[in-house]
């Protein structure tokens, strides 16, 4: 199981992560990591703990899971989101000396899954603020553009925009009404005004995106599953924040950060990965 990644981050994927907001990575994860972590998904569709959520209404086809946090309570995924490569990856296009975990997060599509995940930017929704914080979303699967692959508009965490949170499973108890709806942008394809990025991925690609870059992703029509773990790292300018209408985060930070405290905490926020330790 590899622990640095198979191809390193070249500057041409920092400038257009920087650019676009969103990247792709090949081949972070060799077969072993891919074998385990479908298998620790089994498990999790299974027995999905205490923070899963079903986004799939009753009487409609296929499955739509998310699940949270599962690094608290799996070693699978515990070693996936400390010790694998990718808080490396997340450091190198951050270009920060360390990060610090946030949280991981699973997003399973069974096929003949029509819930689609909404547009939407993660910031609005997360108790953070800051630039320095990377969703690195790898592909456990193969996955298409038509078989729920994410797609990003390109450039748009520079808008300025905060939309109203919308999370994936359209979950109201997010929505601060005083902010702007996000639009539906699958409406908007064709629109010389937007330019929409998308990948199809081999299983141990990872798409990297910036926390305000909108992004979608449609249902899965296709016969296979479409598994998703997405794992989000801070860097230098993350902050707490933990304002009203945003997610609740496991291991009780609010009893320790207050406002603007660094996104470190031990057991809550571990630092995952040093430059300093990583090339002593
Ligand atoms: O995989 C999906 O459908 C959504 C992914 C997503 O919203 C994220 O990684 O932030």
């Amino acid at each position: 199981m590899n622990r640095r990644p198979l191809r390193a981050v070249s500057e041409d994927d920092i400038a257009r992560f920087k650019e676009d907001g969103a990247v792709c990575i090949r081949q972070v994860f060799d077969i072993e990591w891919v074998q385990r972590m479908n298998a620790a998904v089994e498990r999790l569709l299974s027995n999905p703990g205490p923070r899963a959520r079903e986004a799939t209404k009753s009487g409609s086809s296929g499955r739509f899971h998310m699940n949270v946090f599962m690094w608290r309570w799996d070693p699978d995924f515990r070693d996936f989101a400390l010790h694998s490569p990718l808080a490396e990856v997340g450091a190198s296009l951050l270009e920060a000396d360390r990060v610090s975990l946030f949280y991981d997060q699973a997003f399973i599509k069974e096929p003949g899954t029509s819930e689609v995940t909404q547009w939407h930017q993660d910031l609005p929704f997360w108790p953070a603020l800051g630039n320095d914080i990377i969703s690195l979303w790898v592909a456990l699967t193969p996955v298409t553009v038509e078989g729920s692959g994410v797609e990003y508009i390109a450039g748009s965490h520079k808008w300025g925009k905060f939309y109203q949170a919308a999370t994936p499973d359209k979950d109201a108890k997010f929505a601060n009404t005083a902010l702007e709806p996000c639009p539906d942008f699958s409406k908007l394809k064709g629109d010389p005004q937007y330019r929409f990025v998308s990948w199809n991925c081999e299983a141990g690609d990872v798409i990297c995106h910036h926390p305000l870059t909108v992004h979608g992703a449609g249902g899965n029509p296709l016969s296979a599953r479409r598994a998703a773990i997405s794992v989000r790292y801070a860097g230098r300018d993350a902050r707490w924040d933990p304002r009203p209408n945003v997610m609740r985060v496991e291991g009780e930070p609010e009893a320790k950060l207050k406002a603007g405290d660094p996104l470190i905490l031990d057991d809550v926020f571990p630092v995952t990965w040093e430059r300093e330790r990583a090339t002593a």
